[in-house]
């Protein structure tokens, strides 16, 4: 009797566990990346159902997109056929709206308020971007399997209350080296979903290197000809046509993510110097390089043609290019002397500007006279960036002991390098950009960039083991303020989206200092 009492206790509790268990109703517990700035509770939930549409307010195409961004994500696994519509009013009972508000000065550009009622999931924000990083934040309160591709059995429940939320820094980017090892249009957007995904709005890409050329340049056709056809190791290595860039670059800006082009010099450059004799000192070309040492290139710093070079380069990209900047490398150029290195920098700064565009450099850059908005990326020497600070200049964080995802895990990660350090999740994540520096103070920086440099990976899947889980965590740093952030609350989150990783058919690196969930519990 007592036995069977203990059975039925068991399966009722068990019954109760797994109701509470679908229906979400503390909107506070859920393990949202980046971490909201404040969340409120109300103690019930939204079911999405097949009454529910996304109703978007007024005629604006631009909110119609954003509208099917969401419907895109969650038709597929919830078979729900949620369409998009727009609308002058508040939508009915059970449906989703998205709508742009009064200025809320709280929120900014890309702030938003999500209310979460019983009845309605609303979205309110000043700009698209807030609207977009919104629903970003609408996928992550439902269970994880909604980021599968294939019919999922439902409930779809959503636990009301209100959250808003508005990013720390506006610049919260990673880079990709696409030089090293060519990646194609297709990974690239893919990678550009995924750091919407995260709320991340640039993608700086490096765009040539000593092993390759990846931009067509129209006027000066070898550059991609010939100095893009090989890589690290020696594969075929590759480019994006013009056409393919703005393809790209229209991508990322539907994403609401500015393509940052990178053309680095004047060293890292052997692929244009094995493409045009005339770019070198002693007007030979070099040999095309497949190899990993840095360092050894430079472009002619005192010949008129090297600055026609860098114009015309800068010309045709400044047309591909609606974001402010365009990145000068700068890095490394220890093939070129001091005094070569100064003008040379100070002159291309000033092409940059004449096409309309600012400037960004590797932190080496502070070494010679900045202009105004020339941004300093510091990643090496704290002492350039403070030279930059000196002269006015914003900072971008990418500290390679801190942010360089190409760093390895532990000595036993597959892909990596160590040089700067070993870089494990909890290290990756246990930094404050504003306090790393002293002399580096928050109105100083722009923002965070986590590069990932691809000596040693070469497909998306080798990317992906060094970017994730890592890059979650970047996302937070750039989002969320310091004092919201602590390690031990991030760990049980990130724990959560490992099933949310592996839906979205992410391959991360299961890094044991992360107590991952093997079930998703909703
Ligand atoms: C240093 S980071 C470099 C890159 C390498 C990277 C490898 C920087 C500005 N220069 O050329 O790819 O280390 O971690």
């Amino acid at each position: 009797m007592k036995r069977q009492t203990n059975v039925w206790a068991t399966l009722a509790f068990t019954a109760l566990f797994t109701q509470m268990a679908c229906t979400p109703t503390n909107l506070s517990k859920e393990n949202v990346i980046p971490k909201p700035v404040s969340v409120v509770t109300t103690g019930e939930s939204f079911d999405l159902t097949d009454q529910t549409d996304i109703y978007v307010q007024g005629e604006s195409a631009g909110l119609l997109q954003i509208g099917q961004y969401l419907a895109d994500k969650l038709n597929p696994s919830t078979g729900l056929a949620i369409g998009v519509k727009t609308t002058s009013e508040i939508p009915a009972s059970g449906n989703i709206y998205l709508a742009l508000s009064e200025n809320d000065a709280e929120l900014g550009d890309e702030g938003y308020e999500l209310t979460i009622t019983d009845k309605l999931v609303k979205v309110t924000a000043n700009k698209p971007a807030g609207l977009f990083y919104g629903i970003q934040t609408i996928r992550q309160l439902l269970p994880s399997k909604v980021e599968l591709a294939t019919e999922q059995k439902g409930p779809w429940k959503i636990a009301t209350g209100t959250i808003r939320d508005y990013p720390v820094y506006g610049y919260r980017g990673s880079m990709l080296d696409v030089a090293r090892h060519f990646f194609g249009v297709e990974d690239v957007k893919n990678y550009i979903d995924q750091l919407a995904t995260y709320k991340m709005n640039v993608l700086h890409l490096h765009l040539s290197d000593d092993q390759g050329w990846r931009i067509e340049i129209k006027s000066w056709p070898n550059l991609t000809a010939h100095g893009g056809k090989t890589e690290v190791g020696g594969g075929e290595g590759g480019f994006y046509t013009q056409d393919q860039y703005a393809d790209i670059v229209k991508y990322a800006q539907d994403r609401f993510i500015t393509i940052v082009p990178e053309i680095d010099m004047p060293g890292h450059t052997n692929a244009a110097l094995a493409s045009y004799p005339e770019l070198n000192e002693n007007g030979k070309a070099t040999e095309l390089y497949t190899g990993t040492e840095v360092g050894f290139s430079t472009l002619a710093t005192k010949k008129e043609i090297t600055y026609k070079f860098i114009d015309d380069v800068v010309r045709e990209l400044a047309a591909l290019t609606p974001g402010e900047y365009i990145h000068i490398g700068g890095d490394e150029s220890h093939a070129t002397k001091i005094e070569d290195y100064i003008p040379f920098i100070n002159r291309v700064q000033d092409i940059v500007i004449a096409n309309g565009k600012k400037v960004f450099g590797w932190d080496e850059i502070a070494l010679s006279t900045l202009k105004p908005n020339t941004v300093v990326q510091y990643w090496a020497k704290a002492e350039n960036a403070i030279k930059g600070v000196e002269q006015g200049a914003k900072v971008l964080m990418s500290p390679a002991v801190n942010a360089y995802l190409d760093m390895q895990y532990d000595s036993t990660s597959t892909y990596g390098l160590h040089w700067a350090a070993y870089i494990e999740v909890d290290k990756a994540y246990n930094w404050d950009p504003a306090s790393l520096v002293p002399e580096i103070k928050k109105e100083n920086i722009i923002g965070i960039e986590a590069p990932l440099w691809s000596e040693t990976v070469s497909t998306r899947l080798e990317a992906e083991y060094l970017i994730f889980p890592r890059l979650l965590g970047y996302a937070e740093i750039g989002w969320t303020p310091a004092e919201l952030r602590n390690w031990d609350d991030y760990k049980t989150r990130l724990a959560s989206h490992g099933e949310r990783m592996k839906a979205m058919n992410i391959s991360f690196f299961p890094s044991k200092v992360v107590p991952w969930d093997t079930k998703d519990k909703k």
